[in-house]
């Protein structure tokens, strides 16, 4: 899989107060900084050979709309266009969906309600589709899910409660190479991955789910930094990747965002 555009979205202020979250933070989300933060992210795309990159205009009456991934799953020459879970996140999808029906060669295809997904429970290995039931995600989006993509196996995985989405316990780490937490519901969710898999991937443990959170792109490994995650920086040596990237994404995590969510890949 060689990824070679992304699509990305700069900050609305409203997310200072407005984001949506699981818990309150300890300290406010510092709103210069994560501009900081989202650019030095755009920069490591380019450093993964990402050569085309749109960063799409802001808009503050949706305040978490930087997650660009919730809004579109991208495989190949085809964009499905989600209806996210979250009623307040459903009208960031227009400009998302006229992004790709601008791409010439996009094929966009949208759900409906009571169809929904958030693409932060899609994790597509290069061979097969895993979607997280969640709070985000029901079985008729899995369903959409499965007749846009007709040709790739999609297998359910439960998400536990407390846990946003899929992503937030596992994500790719290299070609079938699965990067997943270690908490109760992350071990889950590896457990109902192993037994769905038609493929086998190797697994490799991340001692916080949060850090589990990483981009594979081209050969190049993005991981959240030891600044943030001290107990996962011994894992990142030996994932074979071409480069590694380390990113402080301190500001977006406090409204529960990690490194997927802020692009979509394609
Ligand atoms: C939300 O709760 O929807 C946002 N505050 C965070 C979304 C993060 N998205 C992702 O991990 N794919």
């Amino acid at each position: 899989m060689r990824y070679t555009r992304a699509l990305c979205r700069k900050i609305p202020k409203s997310i200072v107060t407005n984001g949506l979250r699981l818990q309150e933070p300890d300290t406010p989300l510092d709103f210069e900084l994560a501009l900081n933060q989202q650019q030095r992210y755009i920069q490591a795309l380019e450093e993964s050979g990402i050569t085309n990159i749109t960063v799409l205009e802001t808009d503050e009456s949706v305040p978490d709309c930087v997650f660009v991934e919730d809004a579109a799953v991208v495989i190949g020459n085809t964009a499905l266009i989600t209806n996210p879970g979250a009623p307040s996140r459903r009208p960031e999808v227009a400009p998302i969906k006229q992004h790709f029906e601008s791409q010439q060669d996009m094929r966009v295809v949208s759900m409906e309600s009571p169809a929904c997904v958030d693409g932060g429970d899609v994790l597509f290995t290069g061979k097969e589709l895993f979607v997280g039931i969640s709070t985000r995600t029901n079985e008729k989006g899995l369903e959409v899910i499965r007749e846009t993509f007709p040709n790739i196996p999609v297998h359910a995985i439960r998400v536990g409660d407390g846990t946003l989405h899929l992503k937030s316990v596992m994500t790719m780490g290299g070609n079938d190479l699965i990067l997943c937490g270690e908490s109760e519901n992350a071990s889950a969710a590896k457990e109902m991955l192993r037994s769905t898999s038609k493929f086998v991937y190797d697994m490799v443990s991340v001692p916080d789910d949060y850090a589990a959170n990483c981009l594979f792109i081209n050969g190049v490994l993005i991981h959240r930094s030891s600044e943030e995650f001290p107990a996962c920086a011994h894992v990142w040596e030996g994932l074979n990747a071409e480069k590694v990237i380390s990113l402080n994404l301190s500001e977006l995590s406090k409204v529960d965002g990690a490194l997927t969510c802020c692009s979509v890949l394609y």
